[in-house]
């Protein structure tokens, strides 16, 4: 008898973890978890072509600009590469401020060509970039053109509209651009505009009358700005974000018979927001959207948010998704439930399998992985991958991460809140001054930097509200070097050794809140890299980077 018993706990239990595993991979099935994207990667835009989706997001003073990743069910997004991925499209130049440069683009497609409009912001004089500009490709993989300036626009995040008749149209938020043809002076603070004009696709020339369509939903409405149209039900719908890209964002809509307005507010305004939900709450700063139309009939936004259940924004604006349904031509976001959320039911479409792995870099490709980026445009080339087979060789430069230039820096978003990195060096020096390392950064004067010299290695934090500070030196003349960081939500703690089994404490439980944009302000998100430096002075010398691991 007690056989039995024991035989039928056991089909019992045997039964259950069968039941528990196929509920899980059906919840895997059907649902999707957000941020689509993690990390920095603010202002995303996309376009469908067939079944295939594109999708463009904001790069500021990193290059290359604008990543561009792929997808075919809106979930799973694969890097195909960037839009802005040479000096003669973009040249950063030494001055240019964190956070200015690549702003809002758009990408749209129509009759075999891929649209990419975006601004160029705050550098003129320390980039080769006007306002606003616009590159076209028929593969979105690359090669896109040289830019066309679109000349006499004003303002930022640009959009294109194809009306059917063959005509362009342009629109865009002044961005407090105060020249009376842009509505004159502003009513209230920061009353920023959204304007239309007619543009010649190929000269890139806006031509007709400017027509200013809304300043926002509400009438003390702050920032105006990410304008898309889209044509719904017979009607021209114009969406927007207001409020300011932080937790007072709002998504807005309007309605028009006719393509230059008038526009008038939709009564379900704000459409979406998460402003009324208060602080530390699991996503806040929802706005900036994009809806893109499925194969299927259905309709989805891609928004930037930011998951801010600290208080903190310790990853930078990220991209979500969520449905919409359209009553008429009044978008609704996430009918029933009003709001983005951490977990949600998928588009109906068929998985598309990308591959999310940790990351581990061995250096052993041709050329970069799409996973690095430099701090401003490398004017001339101070990374190679031949020299040393599976190598990455970094050539040391006199510019620094301090400074607002292009450093010897190559590096990654961090998107998790939790994560490893280690990278093992070769780095042979007799000066104290040449140092190479691992550098966590949000801007030039928010980070940490492990650097390793001939004789120590030091960790220095450099924080906008004080000065930089050494947390730790260790002596170390050893040329080989592995250096590594574990961090835990606010809690960062670095280690170094011979090999990753030996490791030894640098420094332990240090605060990652200086990577934040709440302490470093400004509108991108934290990176880690490898770094050299001869700190002012020129220098021969180079760094041998074996690997990178960034585990989470
Ligand atoms: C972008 C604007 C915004 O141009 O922030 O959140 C600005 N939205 O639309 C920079 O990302």
């Amino acid at each position: 008898m007690a056989k039995y018993i024991k035989l039928y706990f056991f089909v019992i239990i045997l039964f259950s973890f069968h039941f528990v595993y196929s509920q899980s991979i059906k919840n895997e099935k059907k649902y999707f978890n957000n941020p689509i994207l993690p990390g920095f990667y603010p202002d995303p835009s996309l376009c469908r072509v067939g079944d295939d989706y594109y999708m463009v997001n904001s790069s500021f003073e990193w290059f290359p600009g604008v990543p561009i990743h792929h997808s075919k069910d809106l979930v799973n997004w694969k890097p195909i590469g960037y839009v802005l991925d040479r000096p003669s499209q973009l040249t950063f130049k030494p001055n240019m401020k964190a956070s200015a440069g690549i702003w809002a683009p758009t990408i749209r497609y129509n009759n075999g060509v891929f649209y990419v409009i975006v601004t160029c912001r705050q550098c003129k004089n320390d980039c080769n970039c006007g306002d606003n500009f616009m590159v076209t490709a028929t593969n979105p993989a690359g090669p896109w053109s040289e830019p066309v300036w679109i000349d006499a626009s004003v303002g930022i995040d640009p959009s294109l509209y194809f009306e059917d008749d063959g005509t362009v149209w342009y629109t865009g938020g002044t961005g407090g651009a105060k020249q009376p043809e842009n509505g004159g002076p502003e009513k209230w603070p920061a009353e920023h505009r959204i304007y239309i004009q007619q543009l010649d696709i190929k000269t890139g020339k806006l031509f007709g009358e400017r027509t200013i369509l809304t300043s926002g939903h509400a009438n003390n409405a702050k920032y105006a700005e990410g304008p898309h149209i889209y044509k719904k039900n017979n009607k021209y719908v114009l969406l927007i974000g207001e409020g300011g890209t932080w937790r007072n964002h709002a998504v807005t809509a309007f309605t028009s018979n006719k393509l230059t307005g008038p526009y008038i507010a939709n009564q379900e305004n704000p459409v979406l927001t998460h402003r009324h939900l208060g602080d530390k709450v699991d996503i806040s700063t929802t706005g900036h959207a994009d809806i893109v139309e499925t194969q299927n009939g259905e309709s989805w936004a891609m928004l930037l948010g930011v998951r801010d259940s600290t208080g903190y924004n310790q990853l930078g604006r990220e991209t979500f998704l969520t449905k919409v349904d359209w009553q008429g031509s009044n978008p609704i976001f996430n009918k029933g439930i009003g709001r983005v959320l951490m977990k949600d039911v998928k588009p109906k479409l068929t998985e598309y399998q990308v591959s999310k792995k940790s990351f581990r870099d061995e250096f052993d490709g041709e050329k970069l992985d799409f996973q690095w980026n430099f701090l401003r445009t490398p004017l001339t080339v101070f990374h190679d991958l031949k020299s040393i087979k599976g190598s990455l060789v970094i050539n040391l430069k006199p510019e620094t991460v301090k400074e607002n230039v292009n450093p010897a820096l190559i590096a990654r978003r961090i998107q998790h809140f939790d994560f490893t990195a280690n990278t093992k060096l070769t780095f042979k020096t007799k000066h104290e001054n040449e140092v190479a390392g691992l550098v966590l950064i949000q801007n030039d004067s928010s980070h940490y930097r492990v650097e390793k010299n001939s004789k120590h290695i030091t960790l220095y934090k450099m924080s906008k509200k004080g000065k930089e500070q050494i947390l730790s030196v260790v002596e170390f003349e050893n040329e080989e070097v592995v250096l590594s960081c574990k961090v835990k939500g606010f809690n960062i703690d670095f280690y170094y050794g011979t090999d990753l089994k030996t490791m030894k404490p640098l420094a332990l439980k240090q605060d990652t809140k200086v990577l934040t944009s709440n302490v470093a302000g400004g509108f991108t998100g934290p990176y880690i890299g490898m770094y050299a430096s001869s700190n002012g002075v020129v220098s021969s010398n180079k760094a041998v980077f074996h690997w990178f691991e960034y585990k989470y």
